[in-house]
């Protein structure tokens, strides 16, 4: 009678206590994409094991913003990776410690004299080292700097994560590039232009009251792949956000960020002191002007003492600028500059500048703007370049820019939202179009002076170095939409970092961090991502051709579109179909853009034997039945490229459903939903360019092109946007 009582009793406790630990591993399980590449899970059983000795506490000496977070992060990411508790430590009191640390903050790491050899890698730079304290063998993760620190705890956390080998470690690592920059274009709405993930991650209505949890993580992922600073707002900025209220709130934001070596920029309106100070001009010579900026910088600066500096998009698109007064670009950046020299921070001005005059070549407006002002620019001013000409297309050849200013702080920006490349429906993996841009030749010093050595400095010898990325991130649980599209936040840090880095590296670290490491899975899913730029050239834009998106949004083909007021937003202006041929023509007999590469690079491109196949549509208007070097028409040549394209997202779709088994189910079926959705935008794309172009070739499809699936006249009806549900 008892034991039946106790039974009943107990039963409902068992089935509770089962159900709640079913539900904790299903929440624990919720792969919702919230923890970035940081996952932290179990590694295989066997490299746990061979870690386990190496890896038996943290050892953080000293208290600090920073060092707390070094030492939070190391002990929930090795207890996680390793499947167990890894304690933190006063001090080295068994084999296997971890110690981390400047000489500064740790008597430990003071001990061993690293002092030369860490001022040497900067506060930014460390060194991981397999080493032996009092006998014991240990881990020391060392720099002159507490976010060194932090960049080497990172780094070591890595390498367990990508299963690599750490008993004898000997890594000394600093960035090439100092400004390792997100640039946010949110609006004090909360609503993100370009931003396909949600809205804002700053919730300026709550602040400064209310800082969400969420930025530190943000932080933290930043940190992880060592981007050290935020721009908030959208480069078509408001005033607003330089008024004092907002300035409190950025505040919050920079403390949020601070611990984690981010600080804090922002974009900059050329006519605040018009907008916010009441002043008649916001002309860059006029002293009032120029002691309100002063002003300014002095008020930010009392709150935010590690403030970065000013972004500016000044006489671009609408936006108000120094030629407003009929200033230079140079006069209107230095006088800001000079309000920021005192305290250090700089200004970063932007070089995407156009001007829609009536037959004005677009890709050769920037260059003409702001070439002539080589060396005029103050020591405290970068310019902000965008990796192409135009604008961020799916290829572009560099911007000549980057050959051309040798007496000027250059950096480079790319979009790493993917405004013209499928938003955040498409997989496609950005790092191979960085590389290209990194590696591209500007032989401005002869051959080998790559984009790369421009902007680290090495090249023309410049004091402040940097690179730019568009943000992708958003309040969407996974940050940037596509879980995909992590990997591009994920690629911008780590070539921001070391802009030699192979995309191929890159694409398998992270995919072993944020996925799989089943070997087979991880060679599959890096083929699909190193592929994935290639395809989508291919069924968007290829063999040079460029802007053929759907005016405003960007979204889908709209290559007959010839209604915008402004030429330069039109496709037709940068196609120019028509029934000889296809292309821009950029040479000596159209608008001579080419000229403004350095002569190997001009010449190259100049002539149509020479120019790169994947840039002729760019430099040429090409015959419809020249012959490209596959010894096919371009007609034929480029009705398969989009075919191509088509049949590549089909193969990714399929090698996507075979990882089945081995990617969570939330996660894989969330992306193969987006693979759905790209392979109907690319067949889509295919069809409406080749319809459109057909009209002015008149020449059929040839074989191994799939027909046309619906008229013309129904494609250029609505745009894709329109018929899509699942598109932010
Ligand atoms: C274009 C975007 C536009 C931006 C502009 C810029 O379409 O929204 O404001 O670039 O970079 O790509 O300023």
């Amino acid at each position: 009678m008892f034991r039946e009582h106790h039974r009943e009793r107990i039963w409902p406790i068992i089935c509770l206590t089962v159900f709640l630990q079913l539900f904790t591993a299903a929440v624990a399980k919720a792969e919702d994409g919230y923890r970035l590449w940081l996952r932290y899970d179990p590694l295989p059983g066997e490299m746990i094991g061979a870690y386990r000795p190496r890896v038996t506490s943290v050892v953080v000496q000293g208290r600090s913003a920073t060092l707390d977070a070094i030492r939070a992060e190391l002990a929930d990411g090795c207890t996680g990776l390793l499947g167990g508790p890894v304690p933190v430590a006063g001090g080295v009191d068994r084999a296997g410690a971890v110690v981390v640390g400047t000489p500064q903050s740790s008597p430990l790491i003071a001990g061993l004299r690293w002092g030369r050899r860490l001022a040497a890698l900067g506060p930014e730079g460390f060194l991981i080292r397999s080493v032996r304290l009092g006998q014991r063998p240990v881990t020391v993760i060392a720099s002159d700097g507490e976010t060194g620190a932090l960049y080497g705890a990172f780094h070591f956390l890595r390498l367990l994560q990508a299963l690599q080998p750490i008993d004898r470690l000997d890594v000394s690592q600093k960035p090439r590039l100092q400004l390792r920059v997100l640039n946010h274009w949110d609006n004090l709405d909360g609503q993100i232009e370009r931003g396909y993930a949600g809205r804002s991650l700053w919730d300026w209505k709550a602040l400064p009251e209310t800082v969400d949890p969420r930025l530190r993580d943000y932080a933290r992922a930043n940190a992880s792949v060592g981007i050290n600073g935020s721009v908030l707002n959208n480069v078509n900025a408001s005033a607003q956000s330089l008024s004092a209220d907002y300035l409190r709130k950025t505040a919050a934001i920079a403390d949020a960020f601070r611990p984690y070596g981010v600080r804090v920029y922002l974009s900059a309106r050329f006519s605040a002191p018009v907008e916010l100070g009441g002043l008649k001009t916001a002309d860059p010579l006029d002293p009032e002007v120029k002691a309100w900026w002063q002003r300014k910088a002095d008020e930010i600066y009392k709150l935010i003492p590690d403030f970065g500096g000013f972004l500016v998009k000044a006489n671009s698109e609408g936006q108000p600028g120094p030629r407003t007064y009929n200033r230079s670009h140079a006069e209107g950046a230095n006088m800001l500059a000079a309000a920021l020299a005192p305290h250090k921070g700089v200004v970063i001005w932007r070089a995407f500048v156009y001007d829609p005059k009536p037959g004005d070549d677009r890709a050769a407006a920037a260059y003409d703007e702001l070439q002539p002002f080589d060396g005029q620019f103050a020591p405290n001013v970068l310019l902000q370049v965008k990796n192409g000409p135009v604008d961020f297309q799916p290829r572009e050849p560099f911007h000549p820019l980057f050959g051309a200013m040798p007496k000027t702080q250059v950096m480079l920006e790319v979009q790493i939202t993917q405004e013209y490349l499928g938003q955040s429906n498409h997989l496609v993996f950005l790092a191979p179009m960085w590389r290209e841009v990194l590696d591209s030749d500007t032989h401005a010093r002869g051959p080998g002076s790559t984009v790369a050595k421009v902007i680290d400095g090495s090249l023309f010898g410049g004091r402040l170095t940097g690179m730019a990325g568009v943000a992708n991130t958003g309040s969407d649980r996974n940050w940037t939409g596509h879980h995909f599209a992590q990997g591009n936040w994920y690629a911008f840090g780590r070539l921001a970092w070391n802009p030699d880095l192979p995309s191929r590296q890159i694409a398998d670290e992270w995919t072993r961090m944020t996925f799989t490491h089943d070997p087979r899975a991880v060679e599959s899913v890096a083929r699909i991502m190193l592929e994935s730029r290639e395809a989508a050239v291919d069924y968007m834009t290829p063999l040079g051709l460029h802007h053929l998106m759907w005016a405003g949004h960007h979204y889908g083909p709209q290559p007959w579109w010839d209604k915008e007021p402004s030429p330069v937003w039109n496709p037709v202006y940068y196609h120019r179909a028509d029934a000889r041929g296809l292309g821009f023509d950029r040479t000596k007999t159209g608008s001579n853009a080419v000229s403004q590469y350095q002569p190997p690079v001009r010449d190259r491109f100049a002539d149509l034997d020479t120019c790169p196949e994947k840039f002729l549509l760019w430099f040429h208007h090409v015959p419809w039945d020249w012959r490209v070097r596959s010894g096919r028409t371009l007609w034929d040549e480029l009705a398969l490229r989009y075919q191509r394209g088509v049949d590549w997202v089909r193969g990714a779709r399929k090698s996507w459903d075979d990882l089945g088994g081995v990617i969570d189910a939330e996660r894989h079926a969330a992306v193969a939903k987006k693979l759905s959705v790209q392979e109907r935008d690319a067949a889509w794309w295919r069809d409406s360019c080749l319809l459109y172009f057909q009209t002015f070739s008149q020449r059929p499809l040839p074989p191994g092109v799939e027909q046309t699936r619906r008229t013309l006249r129904e494609y250029m009806a609505k745009s894709l946007l329109d018929i899509d549900a699942t598109n932010h």
